[in-house]
């Protein structure tokens, strides 16, 4: 069975720089000690899955993991898109990672490297065969590069059970294919709403797929039953528990599933998933090649496509057509994620009357847009709603830091600054945000909505507690749904256009 994800936010800053940063959700092992403590808990392989690479101390984090008796450590996906609240630098983290993966490189015994390619940009890119393209990418990093071998990890978001199937065949078909195996198909974790019984529907419906891709192609994945309360909150241990025992009564029956399968249309979408991933490795690395970067160089290399970002490499290199008058490509097998937010934000928008509509547009109104993490869906959604409106967007980023915001909003002279949370910093982060704004003069309107919860100071639970009821004592507005920007807006935009009134 795979493990929970362990997490830590003050673990990843060299040791001698944690005191006083800020904590995120998940566990926090801060000496190797605890490393070797929780392998020891329980008689299992221990994998210690993320924030070990890509983080500031990846190469200390990864010699702890490595003197626990990890034989799988992680997450280099994570490298491309996560960052600790208020480090800038990007340089450290990318050489610290490359030193570590040489360090799995080059152990006497075999070492997988862990990449969760949803933590990475699969959960960004539009087209599924740019995620498959990451699979070769890191790949050619981590094993033509530095000589080590890579075990990819994928599922959270992969909805839709053909293109699901059609991945892990892919994986599976791939000329030359790993000779390792991978680490493990993970929960279809979106798919998850509230935090009702209705979730075991949800969970079976993905588990079956993998379970019977696994029976009739193994790739060595484990597979991973999410709790059900994933939508809510971290779940407790019986909930764990009980997802795995669904999980293992599935595995049961899956076998008999697989005489009920037709695959080839799974396999006509995994053909294009290598075609169309192939083109994307040849064109990523002609571009940086054709831009000077030495792709030779895996620090070069890394550090080129995390500056680059899920988006641009995307629109620059996908294997898709481009769209005629857009800046991006027509995806060869759509991913279920990016296309449901654009669906979501056109139909909030159709929500509102044509006389909101038109108040709304004659505002002329500008948002400063952010993300206080690597939960960028609720931004995307707030965006795309925004732009249907009319409404000027500013790109405040994902890992936004409070000055920044204030900046933006300064120099854009924004109304509204729309804030997505959910690493458990919401309180905190408001109150910088705030307070950034205030030392600038800037009064806009500041809405934030995600997972409105906090990690009390002197807790190691990592179990975050609500704060939705003492957002507005911070001049703010907590939003549980998307639809409240619209009532937001509407306050703004009339407002506005009385005193525009007023003025003439
Ligand atoms: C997708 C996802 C991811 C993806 C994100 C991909 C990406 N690039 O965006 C990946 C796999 C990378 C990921 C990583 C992590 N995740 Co995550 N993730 C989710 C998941 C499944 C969906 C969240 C989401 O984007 N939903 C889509 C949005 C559009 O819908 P929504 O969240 O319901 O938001 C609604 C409203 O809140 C509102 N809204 C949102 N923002 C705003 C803003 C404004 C202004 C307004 C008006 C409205 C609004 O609009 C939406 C529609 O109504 C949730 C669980 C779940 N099923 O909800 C966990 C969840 C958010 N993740 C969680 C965690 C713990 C993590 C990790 C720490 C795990 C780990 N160990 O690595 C890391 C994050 C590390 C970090 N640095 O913070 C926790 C958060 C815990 C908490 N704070 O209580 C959750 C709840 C899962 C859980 N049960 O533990 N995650």
């Amino acid at each position: 069975m795979p493990p929970a994800r362990p997490a830590s936010g003050r673990q990843n800053p060299p040791a001698e720089q944690r005191e006083g940063r800020p904590r995120g959700t998940g566990l926090i092992l801060s000496r190797p000690e605890d490393f070797a403590a929780l392998t020891r808990a329980a008689p299992v392989a221990p994998h210690f899955g993320d924030f070990v690479m890509g983080m500031p101390a990846a190469l200390e984090n990864t010699v702890a993991a490595l003197q626990a008796g990890a034989s799988a450590i992680g997450n280099l996906g994570q490298y491309f898109t996560f960052r600790l609240p208020g480090w800038e630098d990007d340089v450290g983290p990318t050489e610290a990672t490359v030193e570590a993966l040489a360090l799995l490189a080059a152990q006497p015994q075999e070492i997988l490297v862990h990449s969760n390619l949803d933590d990475g940009f699969a959960a960004l890119f539009a087209d599924l065969a740019c995620s498959f393209g990451a699979v070769l990418i890191e790949r050619y990093v981590v094993e033509d590069l530095i000589g080590g071998r890579i075990a990819h990890c994928y599922g959270h978001t992969f909805s839709e059970p053909l293109s699901r199937l059609a991945f892990q065949r892919a994986m599976a078909k791939m000329p030359g294919r790993w000779e390792t195996p991978g680490s493990m198909v993970y929960g279809n974790t979106t798919l998850y709403r509230d935090a009702g019984v209705d979730n075991y529907g949800a969970l079976a419906s993905y588990l079956m797929v993998d379970l019977v891709a696994q029976h009739l192609a193994p790739t060595g994945h484990a597979v991973n039953p999410v709790p059900i309360t994933e939508a809510s909150r971290i779940p407790d241990i019986d909930e764990v528990v009980a997802a795995q025992q669904v999980g293992q009564r599935l595995a049961e029956r899956a076998p008999d599933w697989a005489a009920l399968m037709d695959l080839s249309a799974a396999d006509r979408l995994a053909e294009q998933l290598i075609e169309g991933g192939q083109l994307f490795l040849e064109r990523v690395l002609a571009g940086l090649a054709a831009a000077d970067i030495d792709v030779r160089d895996p620090v070069q290399v890394l550090l080129a496509l995390r500056r680059i970002g899920a988006r641009r490499l995307e629109a620059r290199f996908g294997p898709g057509a481009p769209e005629a008058g857009r800046s991006r490509r027509r995806p060869i097998v759509p991913t279920t994620e990016i296309r449901d937010l654009e669906r979501q934000a056109q139909a909030l928008a159709a929500d509102l009357g044509d006389h909101d509509r038109a108040a709304i547009a004659q505002a002329s109104l500008t948002a400063c847009v952010c993300a206080t993490d690597v939960h960028e869906y609720g931004k995307i959604l707030i965006e795309e709603t925004l732009r249907q409106l009319g409404v000027t967007v500013v790109d405040g980023g994902i890992h936004a830091e409070p000055d920044q915001v204030a900046r933006l909003v300064g120099e854009n002279n924004a109304d509204l600054v729309a804030v997505s949370t959910y690493n458990g910093i919401a309180l905190d982060y408001l109150a910088a945000v705030q307070g950034a704004l205030a030392q600038e003069g800037l009064t806009p309107r500041v809405l934030i909505g995600g997972r409105l919860n906090q990690i009390p100071e002197d807790s190691n639970t990592s179990l975050p507690i609500d704060v939705t009821g003492d957002i507005d004592q911070l001049g703010a507005f907590a939003c549980t749904r998307a639809a409240d920007l619209l009532d937001h807006l509407l306050v703004l935009a009339n407002s506005k256009n009385e005193k525009k009134t007023q003025d003439e």
